[in-house]
């Protein structure tokens, strides 16, 4: 298999709002981060994905972009961007963007131009239609709730956002667009960057026609069976290739929701020439429902199967990432761990998985020392558009509050998205000034500093398990994955085999003893404890 350094590098992502603030104005910024590449080197990750910088009126923190071309000011300015990417480099740190173009944000002058008038020529850069009657569309819902179309009353028709209304989608049938987004993302590679990570990419090409889904639930239809893998998505990623990404030496990695391994591949084959790796979310739609508000168990041999599948379908053809959560998800220790008696056991174990497993490992911030979800009292105390659309929603239809609010608890966003603890001084350290969301109050108990402080953390375990990755490349990186008791309930074990060397991974996802018999076709004249 060929060599890569994003197939043997591990990303850190930073969502910078919450990583850390240099100016006391209570938001993260791009000087903050540049105060803590040195932690993130000495911890021993290689590549750093930072969440949307660029101009945004915020509406969904930064992925509703306004300007491509410049940074949203509460970050700070192309300058410090600049410096920030040389100052990575120095450092043997690579950096990768968010790349957002399903949709823009709705202050975007292309579509102040667009919704100006009908024959505007930017008018087609999105997605307009004719209501029918007084009614949308057609039946699409968007993920932040209610209908995907938005009625603009001076031209007297709708526009496509499959997120908020104040992001709407771009019409990628358009050259035009597609030209202005390339050259947008040659300009950024062009300054250094070292690759992107593309925000809901296989939702470009929507189902010719728009036509009524199939699937409703409620009024509405949010199973994307029009919008998910659409027609031409495979020519624009290819075009995008062959325009843009063949000319570097970079790293791309599409989120791609609703994509099964077979789909899957076809994004990231190595001989297809469209992306390097993908976000698949079959691990993280594992406990849910018709959607994410609903949960559901799961038994571990189905989570494990996860992980077969992808790794078989994908062996030796294409390449994917494996991550336990980021921004949009409920924060792994207390979602696959157990975040009372067992936090510190667990959130080690889940690092091991991650480190493990074949495809590149992106840790988020905190995950490292272990920081879990949060449970703020009251709704205002939440930022995400998401979680308040949820809210507001609910109430309308009569449903208890108590009940409601136990949900965010398990599942709003802003579980990830409280702000990075350092320290155990006020606001942990992230700000001098008065956070923009509140901070997670276990923050005196879990923080950096005290990591730091104590070699049996999980802090000092990450940065070990990041230097038998690199020790070991050849195992952890490039050997085959071959899964060992896959029935068994409580322990999850596989074995990494690359020539003559064998690296058995046992991990107990049980919070009592597991016992785990060697089976006797493992075979091995010497053996060594590497963790
Ligand atoms: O998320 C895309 C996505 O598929 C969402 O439905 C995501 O699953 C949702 O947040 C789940 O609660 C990306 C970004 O990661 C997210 O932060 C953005 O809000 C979204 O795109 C729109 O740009
Ligand atoms: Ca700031």
């Amino acid at each position: 298999m060929d060599r890569k350094w994003w197939k043997e590098g591990v990303v850190y992502q930073i969502y910078p709002r919450s990583f850390n603030d240099s100016n006391g104005d209570g938001i993260g910024d791009l000087n903050g981060i540049r105060e803590k590449l040195g932690y993130l080197k000495d911890l021993g990750v290689d590549i750093i994905w930072l969440c949307p910088v660029y101009e945004s009126p915020n509406d969904d923190n930064g992925y509703d972009i306004s300007n491509y071309y410049d940074i949203m000011d509460e970050f700070g300015t192309l300058e410090d961007m600049d410096r920030l990417i040389a100052e990575a480099h120095q450092m043997g740190l690579k950096i990768i963007m968010d790349l957002v173009v399903n949709h823009s944000s709705d202050e975007h002058p292309w579509f102040i131009k667009s919704r100006s008038s009908k024959d505007n020529p930017y008018r087609d850069f999105y997605i307009w239609r004719k209501g029918k009657g007084d009614q949308p569309p057609n039946n699409w819902g968007s993920y932040f709730g209610g209908s995907a179309w938005e009625y603009d009353e001076e031209s007297g028709e709708y526009y496509l956002h499959l997120f908020s209304k104040k992001q709407p989608d771009l019409n990628w049938e358009n050259p035009e667009l597609r030209k202005k987004v390339y050259k947008m993302m040659r300009w950024w590679l062009d300054k250094g960057i070292d690759g992107f990570r593309m925000d809901t990419i296989n939702m470009l090409s929507k189902t010719s026609g728009l036509p009524d889904a199939k699937d409703l639930d409620g009024r509405y239809s949010f199973s994307g069976e029009h919008w998910l893998n659409g027609p031409a998505i495979h020519q624009y990623l290819h075009e995008m290739y062959e325009e843009v990404l063949s000319d570097y030496d970079i790293m791309t990695v599409g989120e791609t929701p609703g994509v099964s391994a077979e789909t899957g591949l076809k994004y990231v084959a190595f001989d297809r020439k469209e992306l390097d790796m993908l976000i698949h979310f079959e691990l993280m739609d594992i406990d849910s429902g018709k959607n994410k508000w609903e949960r559901k168990n799961f038994a571990l041999k189905d989570f494990k199967k996860i992980f077969t599948k992808w790794n078989k379908e994908l062996e030796n053809r294409g390449w994917i990432c494996n991550y336990l959560n980021n921004h949009d998800q409920p924060r792994v220790v207390s979602r696959f761990g157990n975040d009372r008696e067992y936090r510190e056991e667990s959130a080690k174990m889940l690092a091991t998985l991650l480190l493990t497993m074949p495809g590149t490992p992106f840790v988020y911030q905190g995950e490292e020392i272990g920081m879990t979800n949060v449970t703020f009292e009251k709704i205002d105390e939440y930022r995400d558009i998401e979680t308040m659309n949820f809210y507001q929603k609910k109430m309308a239809d009569g449903e208890s509050r108590d009940k409601v609010m136990d949900i965010i608890h398990k599942r709003s966003r802003d579980n990830a998205r409280t702000p990075m603890q350092w320290n155990d001084n006020k606001n942990a350290g992230f700000t001098e000034g008065t956070p923009w969301i509140k901070v997670n109050p276990n923050y005196k108990m879990i923080n950096v500093k005290r990591a730091l402080a104590d070699k049996g953390s999980i802090y000092w375990y990450y940065h070990k398990l990041l230097r038998l990755r690199k020790f070991y490349k050849e195992l952890f990186v490039y050997a085959k994955y071959c899964p060992i008791l896959p029935g068994h309930q409580k322990t999850f074990a596989y074995l990494r085999l690359f020539n003559e060397e064998k690296m058995l991974v046992i991990l107990n996802f049980s919070s009592g003893e597991s016992i785990f018999i060697l089976p006797d076709n493992i075979e091995y004249d010497e053996k060594e404890l590497l963790l």
